[in-house]
This record gives C-alpha cells, sequence and structure tokens, in this order.
C-alpha cells in the first residue's frame, strides 16, 4: 500500500455509518480532528454516554501512551479510536480486559492477512515491531465504573514517519495487503466487541478460554525477557505463563515472579 503522505484520504464516514449503524450496540461519534479519543471517551462516560460510544478520530493530535507517554500518529495514517465500556463481570476480572482488547485487535489483523501476535500485555506486533498500542483506563461515572479502550494502529505509515525504530505499520508489514482504514477499523471494532460480549456473557467458562487462547497466541510466553517494572527496577527471567489474574509469570534465577504491570523486553540471543 504506497500512499503519498500528502495524499492520503480522509476517513469516509458515509462507509463507516453505514456499517455500524447495522451494528445496535454501537455508536459512533466521528471526529475528524482530537486531541485524544480517551479524553474525549472518558469526558463522555462521565456525561453518561452508554456501552457502545465508539469514537473516532480521523487524525489525533495528543495520543496517549501507558505512563505518560505519547502515541504519534500523522494525519491519515492511521486508526484511532475509543470504545466506552461497561463492565459487569467482577472487579477482580478487569485486569483482563486489556488483554482481552490486544488478544481480539491482534485476532482481527490475523483476519486481515498479517501474521500477529500479542507482547504482554497488550502490544501488537507484526514480525516483532509494534503495529498497534492500546490504553485501558478505567473512571468513574455517576452511572458506574467505565471502561475506555484506546487502540491506535499504524496504517499506511512510513518508515521515516515511525517516531521509533521498534514500530511497523500494516503498509510496510505487508506492502500486497491493502485494506482500507475503513476495513481495518471496522474489523477490529467488531471483534472487540464481538470478543468482549462473550467474556462478559461466558462467566469462568469464557474467561478459561480466553486465558488459553491468549496463552497460545501471546508472543512472549515462552521468550527470554526482561521486564521493566512501574518503580524502576527490572527483572529478568524465562516468560512461562499468564496467571488467571492477567499478570505474566517469569521463571528467574530466584524462583517464580508474577508481574502484574511493566514494560517487557523480549531478550534475543545473539
Ligand atoms: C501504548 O502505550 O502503546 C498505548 C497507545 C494507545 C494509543 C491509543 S490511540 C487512541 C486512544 N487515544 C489515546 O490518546 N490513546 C489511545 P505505551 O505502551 O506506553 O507505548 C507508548 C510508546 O510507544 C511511546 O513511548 C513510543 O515509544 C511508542 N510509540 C509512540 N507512537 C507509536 C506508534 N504510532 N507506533 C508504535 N509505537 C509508538
Amino acid at each position: 500500500m504506497t500512499v503519498e503522505p500528502d495524499r492520503r484520504p480522509p476517513l469516509d464516514s458515509r462507509v463507516l455509518v453505514d456499517e455500524i449503524s447495522l451494528t445496535p450496540d454501537l455508536t459512533l461519534e466521528l471526529l475528524r480532528e482530537s486531541t485524544s479519543t480517551n479524553q474525549v471517551a472518558a469526558d463522555r462516560a462521565r456525561a453518561g454516554a452508554p456501552d457502545g460510544l465508539l469514537v473516532v478520530a480521523d487524525h489525533q493530535t495528543a495520543g496517549r501512551g501507558r505512563l505518560d507517554r505519547t502515541w504519534e500518529t500523522p494525519a491519515g495514517a492511521a486508526i484511532t479510536f475509543s470504545l466506552v465500556l461497561r463492565p459487569t463481570v467482577p472487579p477482580a476480572s478487569w485486569p483482563w480486559l486489556p488483554l482481552l482488547t490486544g488478544h481480539t485487535v491482534s485476532k482481527a489483523l490475523t483476519a486481515l492477512g498479517y501474521d500477529s501476535r500479542v507482547k504482554w500485555p497488550n502490544d501488537v506486533l507484526i514480525e516483532g515491531k509494534k503495529v498497534a498500542g492500546i490504553l485501558v483506563e478505567r473512571i468513574d461515572t455517576e452511572t458506574g465504573p467505565a471502561a475506555i479502550v484506546g487502540v491506535g494502529i499504524n496504517v499506511s505509515t512510513t518508515a521515516e514517519e515511525l517516531p521509533v525504530p521498534t514500530a511497523t505499520s500494516l503498509a510496510l508489514a505487508h506492502p500486497d495487503l491493502t485494506p482500507t482504514r475503513e476495513a481495518v477499523l471496522l474489523g477490529v471494532v467488531a471483534g472487540i466487541r464481538e470478543g468482549y460480549d462473550a467474556w462478559q456473557a461466558g462467566g469462568s467458562e469464557a474467561a478459561a478460554r480466553l486465558a488459553a487462547s491468549y496463552v497460545d497466541h501471546c508472543a512472549t510466553v515462552g521468550q527470554d525477557v526482561r521486564v521493566d517494572l512501574p518503580g524502576g527496577t527490572s527483572m529478568t527471567g524465562r516468560a512461562v505463563d499468564v496467571d488467571p489474574d492477567g499478570r505474566l509469570v517469569v521463571e528467574t534465577a530466584a524462583g517464580r515472579e508474577k508481574v502484574g504491570a511493566g514494560d517487557v523486553v523480549h531478550v534475543v540471543p545473539e
């Protein structure tokens, strides 16, 4: 997919409106430009927006990553959206939401022909490079807690435009496949909605199936890793599993450790 950066078309609102209106449990708010869709979706949820509000920005100018990091996407090259969800699963199950999102985004990209995997907890990789980032935030609203599920996917971004060398785009990973941004967006959103609904409705059996499927498709399990922990320390070892709470299980020299949050680096042997 070679699209000249200055000739990228805007998202076709008619295609998105037509498709999304066929899905009763989604409502579309399409913004030509937005600072951060997670910010807008959180504002809407606090103002009472129901489960299923989908805020899409054609161009996001101040995208947010985890831990105050930024998410950078040139106009017309990426997909940036946030979905308001109002989970009814027990609080103990919430940590699975980011993992579920990464897993379903990866599955949707696989259905479009990409060889995609998840790096724990939810970076979506193609050939070891990050093609999509996910930021799930829990917020309190007057009608109960809501989850803001934010997803950014690099679609036609060129190597020069990517902010870091560890990133890739769909176009760079597989130039022969040329899905439109609309097709990628609709496929990914449908995948998240479907996976989320099955998980919400299916109780402990669905949770166990998700965990098994996640572990099977997680690029991290079985790898030698370094985990940079939020406190500034790090640990190294072999990632061997994901526990029922969604934590990464790492076999270290000092025994098995469980990690609930951190940045994983896959250590490739020299
Ligand atoms: C993430 O954070 O990966 C979460 C990104 C979530 C972005 C979506 S877009 C729609 C919604 N609205 C928002 O405001 N955010 C969400 P983290 O794991 O902290 O990774 C951030 C790091 O990824 C940065 O520090 C860069 O190193 C790198 N990065 C930034 N932009 C990137 C890009 N376009 N592609 C790949 N890597 C990128």
